[in-house]
C-alpha cells in the first residue's frame, strides 16, 4: 500500500519525525532550499500537515499549494499559528494537543507566580553576585491575602485555579460566560476584575478575539500593588502599555513567559528588575513536550485510518459534519 504524503513546514521533535517518517512518506519542507518549487511539485500528493509555531503561520500562501490537504495537525494547545477560518474554508480540519499539558503549564504558572512575588531569580542573581555577604536580600512582596483573578477559566485556568486553592488566597474569573458550578466570583468585566483583584493571570486563547485584552486601562485598574502573570499568548498583552506601567510603577511586577515577538523580547523589560521572564516554556518539559507530540502523530494516524480526528478545534468543519448525524 502506498503511503500517505505528510508535510511538516518546520522542524518538530525527533519523537514526531521518527513516528511520521515509520507511518507515512514525510516532507521537510524546512530542508529544501527552493521551497516554493518544491511545493509546486509535492504539494498536490500532500493530504496531511503538521504544524508547530517554528516555520510561522500556517496561512492561505501555504495552503494554497495544497489543493489535496485534508488535516492540520497543529502541536500545542493554542492554534492561532494556523488561520484556521481559511483551512474551514477550504474543508480542511484542523486538530491541536489539549488537556496533556494542563497540569504542566498550571504548575509553571504557580512557579512563576511566586517567583515574581517573591523574586526568586532576583535573589539567585544577588547571591550569585557576592552581594549577600554585604547585606541580606531585601524584603519581598507576597502571595500572602492576594485576590487572584484568573482571566479564561478554561482547561488550563482551572488546573491553576485548583493549585492556587491549597495556598489560601481568594479566586476570581473572567471570561465571555459565567460557567455553571464554578464556585470561583465570576467578573464580567475584565475591568471589574482587575479593581476587584491583585494578581491577573492570564491564560486565554491568543488571535484576534484576544488582542490586547489587557491594556493600560486593565494595567491601571489593577494598581500600584497589582501584579500580571501572562502564560497565555504575547498577543494577549499590550506589550508597550505593560512596560509603561511598569516603569512608572502603574503595577508592581510582571511574570511573563510569552512575549508578542517571540523569541524577540524588548529591552525595556530585560533591563527591569521588577519582572520575571522565561521563553516560552510553560509546557517545555521532556514529558509533556512527548505527549502533545504523540498527540499530533495520533491525531494523523486516526485521521487517515478513517476513525477522523482525536482533538479537532472548534473552528473545524469536522463539527460541522459531525452535527446532522448527531441530530439524526
Ligand atoms: O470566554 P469564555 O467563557 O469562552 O472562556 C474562555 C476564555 N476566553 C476568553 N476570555 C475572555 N475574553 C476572550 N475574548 C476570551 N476568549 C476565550 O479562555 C475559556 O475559559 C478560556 C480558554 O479555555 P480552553 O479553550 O479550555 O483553553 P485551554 O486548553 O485552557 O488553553 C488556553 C490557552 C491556549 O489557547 C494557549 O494560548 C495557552 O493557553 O497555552
Amino acid at each position: 500500500m502506498t503511503k500517505t504524503d505528510i508535510l511538516m513546514p518546520g522542524p518538530m521533535m525527533p519523537s514526531v519525525i521518527e513516528a511520521l517518517d515509520r507511518d507515512f512518506v514525510l516532507h521537510r519542507l524546512w530542508e529544501q532550499s527552493d521551497r516554493e518549487a518544491f511545493l509546486r511539485e509535492v504539494g498536490p500528493r500532500i493530504r496531511g500537515l503538521a504544524a508547530s509555531t517554528v516555520a510561522g503561520r500556517t496561512d492561505g500562501t501555504l495552503l494554497g499549494h495544497l489543493p489535496n490537504l485534508e488535516v492540520i495537525a497543529s502541536f500545542g494547545v493554542g492554534y492561532d499559528n494556523v488561520d484556521v477560518v481559511e483551512a474551514a474554508r477550504r474543508g480542511i480540519v484542523v486538530t491541536n494537543t489539549p488537556d496533556v499539558l494542563n497540569a504542566e503549564v498550571a504548575d509553571l504558572t504557580i512557579g512563576l507566580l511566586i517567583a515574581t512575588l517573591r523574586q526568586i531569580p532576583q535573589a539567585d542573581r544577588y547571591l550569585r553576585a557576592g552581594q549577600w555577604l554585604k547585606a541580606p536580600f531585601p524584603l519581598s512582596p507576597t502571595l500572602r491575602e492576594r485576590k487572584v483573578g484568573i482571566i479564561g477559566l478554561g482547561r488550563i485556568g482551572k488546573a491553576i485555579a485548583r493549585r492556587l486553592e491549597g495556598f489560601d488566597v481568594s479566586i476570581a474569573y473572567h471570561g465571555r460566560t459565567r460557567q455553571e458550578g464554578v464556585a470561583y466570583a465570576y467578573h464580567p468585566t475584565l475591568k471589574g476584575m482587575a479593581e476587584a483583584c491583585d494578581v491577573l493571570i492570564a491564560i486565554t486563547p491568543g488571535g484576534a478575539s484576544t488582542k490586547h485584552l489587557i491594556n493600560a486601562e486593565i494595567l491601571k485598574a489593577l494598581g500600584p500593588n497589582g501584579v500580571l502573570i501572562n502564560v497565555a499568548r504575547g498577543s494577549v498583552v499590550d506589550e508597550r502599555a505593560l512596560i509603561e506601567a511598569l516603569r512608572s510603577k502603574t503595577i508592581l511586577a510582571a511574570g511573563l513567559d510569552v512575549f508578542e515577538d517571540e523569541p524577540r523580547v524588548p529591552q525595556e523589560l530585560i533591563d527591569m528588575e521588577n519582572v520575571v521572564l522565561l521563553p516560552h516554556v510553560a509546557s517545555a518539559s521532556v514529558h509533556t513536550r512527548r505527549a502533545m507530540g504523540q498527540l499530533v502523530v495520533d491525531n494523523l494516524i486516526s485521521w487517515f485510518e478513517g476513525k477522523g480526528p482525536l482533538t479537532p478545534v472548534p473552528e473545524t468543519p469536522w463539527s460541522a459534519v459531525e452535527l446532522p448525524a448527531a441530530a439524526g
